[in-house]
């Protein structure tokens, strides 16, 4: 049987994906051309991966000679659950992160669209999934399926779910009519560019990743440049602040996927002391399963932890004696910091952050 967009889009849909659109297979040369001129003016940060990616793509066209389209599909994860404020110290997490591992549930969900989509044609049908898992610029692929366009700060912007869609494919030997490209600007609008604490947004659009809360706190393995910790306040996992400020926020939905609500995973908030009373990388593996914190490893959560506690002790929060006495506990029994002979009289900032920084960056501060 011959399967049209319409069939495969109301299967996509009846699985619960929130949008889908479908564009040819192959490279996309233009956007591609973008990525290698944003690498070559370094903006990647330390983000390696990126460095060969028209290379990764040429090879995974070449390896899939008959793709002839792309389905794109769309989740919608914004979920706006409160949460009591909190006086005990605290890091911010970024919402992508507050349920489960959307590679893991998209990556499942597709799985079982991949089976559905070859009982529909009544014949096996290939098809490649990837949830950031294959060299594909995801954004791109979604702006020419007609799902949204991209924004200044770099999000597709849906018009029904606004920046908070995770988007994933799964590229098929299936010939299906494609969608119309989106388009759309954001016109003279620049409310994220000014509204980024770390001005990592370029004046024309797309950013500076070395600038970014969330390459500094996911991404980058080293120490926080000194100049940019204040202004990382309380992420100790990601940001969103350009997609929170951005118009077209208001289209946002509560998400009916259950397992990217808070209460699915970790929440809004990492408990700073729990985390950093966790002894070892493996305990921390452990306590993480599941999640999509797990990108940072306990070295980077730690470093992130410290810049937090030192933007909050900067702030003149003041948690009390007892917390204060499990920070310092946690810092001096690890590694080179075992059995330090430290007597801090506060959670003095360059202190608290060179102890974090001592256990394996390997950097002083001044
Ligand atoms: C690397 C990466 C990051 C890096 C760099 C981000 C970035 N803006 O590039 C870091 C770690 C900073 C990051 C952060 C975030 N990320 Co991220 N990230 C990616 C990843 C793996 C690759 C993105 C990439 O290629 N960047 C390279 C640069 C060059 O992209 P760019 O500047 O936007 O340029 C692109 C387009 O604008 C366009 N373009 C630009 N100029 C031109 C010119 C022409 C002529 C043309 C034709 C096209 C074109 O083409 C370029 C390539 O696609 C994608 C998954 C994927 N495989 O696509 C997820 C992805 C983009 N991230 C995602 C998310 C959710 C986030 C965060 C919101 C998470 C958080 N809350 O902390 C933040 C948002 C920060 C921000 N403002 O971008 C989602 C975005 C979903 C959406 N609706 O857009 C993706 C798609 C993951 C997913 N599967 O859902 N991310
Ligand atoms: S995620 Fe945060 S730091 Fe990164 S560009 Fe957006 S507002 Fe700036
Ligand atoms: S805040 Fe304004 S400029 Fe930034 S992405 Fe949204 S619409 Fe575009």
């Amino acid at each position: 049987m011959t399967l049209t967009a319409d069939q495969v889009k109301s299967l996509v849909l009846s699985l619960g994906f929130d949008v889908c659109g479908i564009t040819g297979a192959g490279p996309l040369p233009e956007a591609e051309e973008a990525l290698g001129l944003w690498v070559k003016e370094g903006r990647h940060g330390g983000m390696k991966y990126l460095e060969d990616f028209e290379r990764r793509a040429k090879r995974f066209w070449e390896s899939f000679p008959e793709a002839k389209s792309v389905i794109v599909v769309g989740v919608n994860y914004y979920s706006n659950a409160g949460c009591a404020s909190e006086t005990k110290p605290v890091g911010r997490v970024a919402r992508y992160a507050w349920g489960k591992d959307y590679h893991r549930v998209i990556g499942k969900r597709l799985e079982e669209f991949r089976e559905k989509l070859s009982e529909a044609a009544g014949r096996p049908v290939r098809a490649e999934i990837c949830v950031d898992t294959l060299p594909l610029l995801e954004r791109s692929l979604a702006e020419k399926a007609g799902l949204g366009f991209i924004g200044k700060q770099s999000q597709l912007l849906n018009p029904k779910f606004g920046p908070w869609l995770f988007l994933a494919e799964l590229v098929t030997n299936l010939e299906l009519e494609p969608d119309i490209p989106f388009i759309g600007s954001c016109g003279t609008c620049r409310i994220c560019i000014d509204q980024c604490p770390t001005e990592a947004i370029l004046p024309e659009g797309g950013i500076d990743a070395r600038r970014c809360i969330s390459y500094l706190t996911i991404e980058h393995r080293g120490e926080i440049p000194e100049a940019l910790r204040p202004l990382i306040g309380d992420w100790v996992f990601g940001c969103d602040i350009c997609l929170e400020v951005c118009p077209f926020t208001s289209k946002a939905k509560e998400t009916k996927w259950p397992e990217f609500r808070p209460e699915s995973g970790f929440g809004r908030r990492l408990d700073l002391v729990k985390l950093l009373e966790i002894p070892s990388n493996r305990a921390y593996e452990r306590e993480f399963e599941g999640s999509a914190l797990l990108r940072a490893n306990r070295k980077q959560m730690r470093r992130n932890a410290a810049v937090v506690l030192a933007n909050a002790e900067s702030a003149g929060k003041d948690f009390g004696k007892a917390e204060k006495g499990r920070i310092k506990g946690a810092f001096r029994t690890e590694g080179r910091g075992q059995g330090r002979k430290d007597n801090l009289s506060s959670l003095d900032p360059h202190h608290l952050a060179s102890l974090a920084l001592e256990e394996g960056f390997n950097s002083r501060i001044s």
